[in-house]
C-alpha cells in the first residue's frame, strides 16, 4: 500500500509562515482551523444544522462541521462549529494604536509621583451610567488589586476613591469636584447597543460645559474598549483586557507630570 487513505509515508505539512497573509492555527499552519459558536432563532433539527453549515460557508469557512448543537429554549438552537477559514490578514501592515510611556511597577511610580509632583494624585472612579459591573474597576483601583498587582488604594502616593457602579455622570463629576479629583477613572463593561458611546460621550461633554475638561486627565477601560476608541471619544487613555493598576497608574503619573510641565 502506498499512496492513499492507508498510506503509511510521512506527510509533508505546510509549515510555511507568511505574515501577509495569516489566517488561524489548528494542528498545522495554514489548515485555517477555526472553533465558532452562536445561537439562531430556529427550534432544533435536522434543518437547524443544515442552517448553521450554510451559514458557517458563508462566513467564509470550508468543510463546516456541526459539532454540537442544543436547543436552549423553544425556538433557539445554540451550535459549536468547526471550520477552515478562507481568508487571511496582513499582519504586517497593522498598527493599534496604544497608550504611550513607560510601565511601571507600584514602588517606581511611587517614587515618581514624590519626587516630580510632591504630592498624593487623588483619582476618582467608577462604572458610570447603567453599567452595573463593579469588578474591573475594583481590580483598578481596591486595595488588594487583580492577580498579583496591587491596587491604587495600596499606592503610598495615590489617594483613591472608588464610588462603586451605576453612578450617573453628573454625580460622578460632582463628587471629582469635591474630592479634588486629578484624574477620572471610567469604567463600562456592557456595550450593547452601544450605550457605552453615549455613556462615555456624555461625560466629555458635561465636563467640557463646565469647564473643567482639561483640569482632569480622564481614562476609560473595559474588556471592550480600546486606546483608539478611548481617544476618539475624548479621552486621555483607555485600557483593554489584563489591564492592571500598573499601567494606569504609570500612565496618569507620567501624564499629570507632562501637563505640570506645558503649563
Ligand atoms: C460578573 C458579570 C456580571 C455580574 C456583575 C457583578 C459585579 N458586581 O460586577 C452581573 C450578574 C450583575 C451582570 C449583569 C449583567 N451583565 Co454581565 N457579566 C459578568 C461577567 C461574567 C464577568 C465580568 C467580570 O467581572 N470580568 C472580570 C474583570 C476583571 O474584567 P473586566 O471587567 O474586563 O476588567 C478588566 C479590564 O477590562 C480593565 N478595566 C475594566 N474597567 C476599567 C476601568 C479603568 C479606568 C481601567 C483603566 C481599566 C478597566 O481592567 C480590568 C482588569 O484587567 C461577564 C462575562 C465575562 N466572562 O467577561 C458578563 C458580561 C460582561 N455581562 C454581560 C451582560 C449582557 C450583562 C447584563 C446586561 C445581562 C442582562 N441582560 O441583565 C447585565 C447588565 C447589568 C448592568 N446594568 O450593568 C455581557 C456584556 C456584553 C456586551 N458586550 O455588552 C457579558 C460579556 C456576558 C456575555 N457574554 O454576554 N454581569
Amino acid at each position: 500500500m502506498s499512496e492513499g487513505l492507508y498510506s503509511t509515508e510521512k506527510k509533508d505539512f505546510d509549515k510555511t509562515l507568511d505574515l501577509k497573509a495569516v489566517k488561524p492555527y489548528g494542528d498545522t499552519m495554514n489548515d485555517g482551523k477555526t472553533q465558532v459558536s452562536f445561537t439562531l432563532p430556529v427550534p432544533a433539527g435536522d434543518e437547524a444544522v443544515e442552517a448553521a453549515k450554510q451559514l458557517m460557508r458563508k462566513m467564509g469557512f470550508e468543510n463546516p462541521l456541526i459539532v454540537y448543537h442544543k436547543e436552549l429554549t423553544e425556538g433557539f438552537t445554540f451550535f459549536n462549529c468547526y471550520g477552515s477559514c478562507t481568508h487571511t490578514v496582513d499582519y504586517t501592515g497593522i498598527h493599534v494604536p496604544k497608550v504611550e510611556g513607560t510601565k511601571w511597577d507600584m514602588q517606581q511610580t511611587d517614587d515618581f509621583i514624590r519626587e516630580h509632583i510632591g504630592r498624593p494624585l487623588v483619582v476618582v472612579g467608577a462604572s458610570t451610567g447603567t453599567d452595573a459591573h463593579t469588578v474591573g474597576i475594583d481590580a483598578i483601583m481596591n486595595m488588594k488589586g487583580f492577580a498579583g498587582h496591587y491596587g491604587l488604594e495600596r499606592y503610598e502616593m495615590f489617594e483613591a476613591h472608588n464610588l462603586g457602579s451605576q453612578v450617573p455622570n453628573d454625580e460622578f463629576i460632582a463628587r471629582a469636584v469635591e474630592l479634588g479629583a486629578d484624574a477620572l477613572l471610567v469604567s463600562q463593561t456592557v456595550t450593547q447597543k452601544d450605550v457605552h458611546i453615549h455613556n462615555m460621550v456624555e461625560l466629555v461633554e458635561l465636563l467640557e460645559a463646565e469647564g473643567l475638561r482639561d483640569k482632569m486627565i480622564i481614562v476609560c477601560g473595559g474588556a471592550r474598549i480600546s486606546h483608539e476608541l478611548a481617544k476618539e471619544l475624548g479621552y486621555d487613555a483607555g485600557f483593554g483586557m489584563n489591564t492592571y493598576a500598573d499601567d494606569v497608574a504609570s500612565f496618569i503619573a507620567q501624564e499629570f507630570d507632562r501637563r505640570q510641565h506645558s503649563k
